[in-house]
């Protein structure tokens, strides 16, 4: 006992002492904002008046697709480049070359992405444990948080519970109490960042005590971790730390699910709400709602619903003429196949295929029914798709793969699966929240075309 104990402190120790060469991420940070306060500048000073683009009337009635109104740089989706997806120029099988894993696994994990996204750097092994532990220590949920999430119907959609969750929490804003306060505008990211890490470390609890109360009859929770990684201590707070496959997947799922440029509707959300100097916790739970909705973020749950229906209905008889068929009937009662699509992408998406990929690498993963039925569908729905003839991407979106692998590792409960997102997407949407603040990004305010008025006039219709 004596001999554990001293080993263990002598461990800490050393952790300890790494530790203190190591830079935080806070330090990391200040290091390179200055350079970025100075292009915006300069840029600001010297071309203010360059055109970037052309507004088209598609892009004022067509959702803004295309049109470059936003400054964002941590990812970019390129529809014409095979990878899809860079984050600070790291394509996913680049992240998961580089990017620190957790002790004993090989996947990128929630912390190494959230460094790379901060900033533009790819994290050292010690950094990433350093967060991992800095996290760990401000996991605990605030007893408020826990009364009253306790006290929401089990009935009320898990997503919503998330969204209050994360609002109440702005009880403890650093920002916000230091706003009122008063403090410097240039001093506005440090007060964001604490409550933007102090959120995303508290997620993990949240999320799980939701997922508890609403299927696991409110039972009690182990206490956070402080050696484990954020996205091993969620597993573990849900009841599903022994599956190690699961939290590898998790894992991997957190980090490639966490940016996807600025201008999606959960990131997009955020910064506006943000750009009000509201405090993270109400900008990111106003993301929250419009991640829960079924053309954004809800889609994993409808993607398995919908995949759970049509093995109902085709059995054993599961050919790719009957998944055709299956997908014609979807297509003809005027719904969406769920997971296929893209309000960018024009190729597979990356995260699909990294999903894929790891199911590949799992013989048990690959004999599960609905992952053959993932696989099969996959096979069929862009031919479906193309011949439909409405859809600019008959590809499979990251919610085609994400929901059917949970399924399998007994995380059974699917109206849970888009609070699996937010919990992702909170490292970019709060990654884009940090940098509004130290680039002092103004309040968005587009401005309105009028159809009956401007666009008459110009176009006589
Ligand atoms: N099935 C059937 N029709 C589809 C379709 C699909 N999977 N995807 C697009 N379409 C239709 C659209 O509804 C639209 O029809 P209308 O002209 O009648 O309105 C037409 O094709 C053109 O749409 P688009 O320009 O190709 O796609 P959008 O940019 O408008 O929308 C998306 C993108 C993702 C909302 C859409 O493809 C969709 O609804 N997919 C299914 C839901 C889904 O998987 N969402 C998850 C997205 C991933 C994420 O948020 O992370």
């Amino acid at each position: 006992m004596f001999c554990r104990t001293v080993s263990r402190l002598t461990s800490l120790r050393t952790v300890a002492q790494r530790f203190a060469s190591t830079k935080t991420l806070k330090e990391s940070l200040q290091e390179v904002i200055p350079a970025k306060q100075e292009q915006l500048k300069r840029l600001k000073a010297e071309h203010s008046q360059v055109i970037v683009g052309d507004i088209k009337v598609e892009n004022i009635v067509g959702g803004m697709r295309g049109l470059k109104s936003m400054l964002w740089e941590a990812s970019v989706l390129d529809p014409n480049e095979a990878c899809g997806i860079r984050f600070h120029g790291l394509s996913i099988p680049d992240c998961q070359q580089q990017l620190p894993a957790a002790p004993g696994g090989k996947e990128i994990i929630a912390e190494s992405m959230l460094w790379l996204l901060l900033t533009g750097e790819v994290p050292t092994e010690a950094a990433t444990r350093q967060l991992s532990r800095e996290l760990a220590e401000k996991g605990d949920l605030p007893t408020y948080v826990e009364r009253l999430v306790d006290g929401l119907s089990p009935s009320i959609h898990p997503m919503t519970q998330l969204g209050i969750g994360v609002a109440a929490l702005n009880h403890d804003s650093v920002f916000q109490k230091a706003y009122e306060t008063g403090i410097k505008k240039a001093d506005y990211w440090k007060y964001t960042l604490e409550d933007c890490l102090a959120l995303i470390a508290r997620l993990p609890a949240l999320a799980a005590r939701i997922y508890r109360n609403v299927y696991k009859h409110g039972a009690a929770a182990p206490p956070v971790n402080k050696d484990l990684d954020l996205v091993g201590n969620y597993t573990a707070l849900m009841g599903y730390g022994a599956n190690k496959d699961l939290t590898e997947y998790l894992r991997l799922y957190i980090s490639i699910h966490g940016d996807h440029e600025g201008g999606n509707a959960s990131a997009h959300t955020a910064h506006l709400v943000g750009s009000t100097l509201a405090d993270p916790y109400l900008a990111y739970s106003a993301a929250l709602f419009a991640l829960a909705g079924p053309l954004h973020g809800l889609a994993n749950q409808e993607v398995l619903r919908w995949q759970l229906a049509m093995q109902k209905e085709l059995g054993d008889n599961i050919t790719h003429q009957n998944i055709k068929d299956y997908l014609w009937k979807t297509l003809k009662s005027g719904q969406v196949v769920p997971g296929y699509g893209h309000g960018v992408l024009r190729k597979s998406d990356p995260r699909f295929i990294a999903l894929q990929e790891f199911c590949d690498s799992r013989p048990d993963l690959l004999k599960s029914p609905t992952i053959q039925l993932v696989k099969k569908t996959y096979e069929v729905a862009p031919g479906v798709l193309t011949e439909h003839g409405k859809t600019k991407n008959p590809w499979p979106n990251v919610d085609a793969a994400s929901g059917c692998v949970l399924y399998h590792y007994g995380l059974t409960e699917f109206k849970y699966y888009t609070v699996i997102f937010g919990v992702s997407r909170a490292l970019g949407a709060l990654t884009q929240l940090v940098w509004a603040r130290a680039l002092g990004l103004p309040l968005e305010r587009p401005k309105c075309a009028f159809l009956s008025k401007q666009l008459k006039l110009k176009f006589g219709i």
